[in-house]
């Protein structure tokens, strides 16, 4: 009698208990044929719990026919067909406001790192160069310089806040001003907030409209001093472009935490030294995993008690 319910990825332990004993679960992710698991289950499916990278496709919605709710573990919700969930009326959820700050903090956690040369610098302890070759290739200092934002959401403000506390110059992009951002500078065209930025960071929620918005004219602006961060979607970001740009020295540096096609990476980035490399990890401490599952499970059971929804995205 318990709700039959679709997990496309897999949860914690933490997560994984209660789920179970509230919904009857079927596995996606452990299925070695996909499309004959979603054949043999999906018509009883009444809802895909999924994850912000993994999203839910139009297969999958259309075989689910009786699909009511799609609760994703995430903020970000660009990997889920939204057409084909309006075509059907199916609700979305996702998880805002619980990952903000620690999203905030990887980000500037990594634009610290990398312009420190932090990674490098405990090599040159463990590998014995500090007392063979002497005293470590000196970096860039972050305080004083210049940081665009682009994108001043939920993430972008929390970033922007942090950059401010390390004495930095803030500005940002977006579609228009806001009203709470008195004391950084309006920037409204991208490639000229790249051209007015040492640090470009990036955390616009993904859609069709903001594809590679951070194309090879953004990057160019950004020069060759120039740390382009990504804490949002690779999608954000044309790759060959920017993987161009790192390989010639057009643009400095760049620490990113999402890839095209992740977690298969361009093994381009591999042979690069200008690079911080992160598994898509922003959101990934334990307090905010834990609230993060306890919202998707609060929207799966706010749904089936006929209450209203917590976080709606449709
Ligand atoms: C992932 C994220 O969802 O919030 C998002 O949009 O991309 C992350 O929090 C996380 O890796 C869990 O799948």
């Amino acid at each position: 009698s318990k709700p039959q319910i679709l997990q496309v990825g897999p949860y914690p332990e933490w997560d994984e208990v209660p789920l179970n004993a509230a919904f009857s679960v079927h596995r996606y992710f452990e299925a070695s044929d996909k499309s004959d698991f979603l054949a043999a289950v999906g018509p009883n499916v009444r809802a895909i719990a999924t994850r912000g990278e993994l999203g839910a496709n139009r297969a999958m919605i259309e075989a689910c026919p009786s699909l009511e709710l799609i609760s994703v573990y995430g903020v970000g919700f660009d990997a889920v067909d939204l057409a084909a969930c309006r075509e059907r009326g199916i609700r979305v959820t996702n998880t805002p406001d619980v990952l903000t700050s620690d999203v905030a903090d990887l980000g500037v956690a990594m634009m610290l790192c990398l312009s420190r040369g932090m990674i490098g610098a405990e090599s040159w302890v463990k590998d014995g160069s500090w007392a063979a070759r002497g005293l470590y290739p000196l970096k860039r200092r972050v305080w004083g310089r210049r940081a665009g934002v682009l994108g001043l959401g939920r993430i972008g403000y929390e970033v922007a806040k942090r950059l401010q506390g390390f004495d930095m110059q803030v500005a940002y992009s977006d579609v228009a001003p806001k009203d709470f951002a008195a004391d950084w500078k309006f920037i409204a065209d991208p490639v000229a907030l790249a051209a007015h930025s040492d640090f470009l960071f990036v955390t616009l929620a993904a859609s069709a409209a903001t594809r590679h918005i951070v194309g090879r004219e953004v990057i160019a602006a950004l020069g060759e001093e120039g740390m382009l961060v990504n804490i949002s979607r690779a999608s954000n970001i044309d790759e060959n472009a920017l993987l161009d740009a790192l390989e010639c020295g057009a643009l400095g540096s760049a620490a990113l935490d999402v890839f095209e096609g992740e977690p298969k990476l361009n093994p381009r980035f591999l042979a690069l030294d200008n690079v911080l490399l992160q598994p898509h990890h922003a959101s990934g401490t334990i307090e905010t995993r834990k609230a993060m599952g306890q919202l998707v499970r609060d929207n799966l059971m706010a749904h089936f008690s006929g209450q209203a929804l917590l976080t709606p995205v449709l």
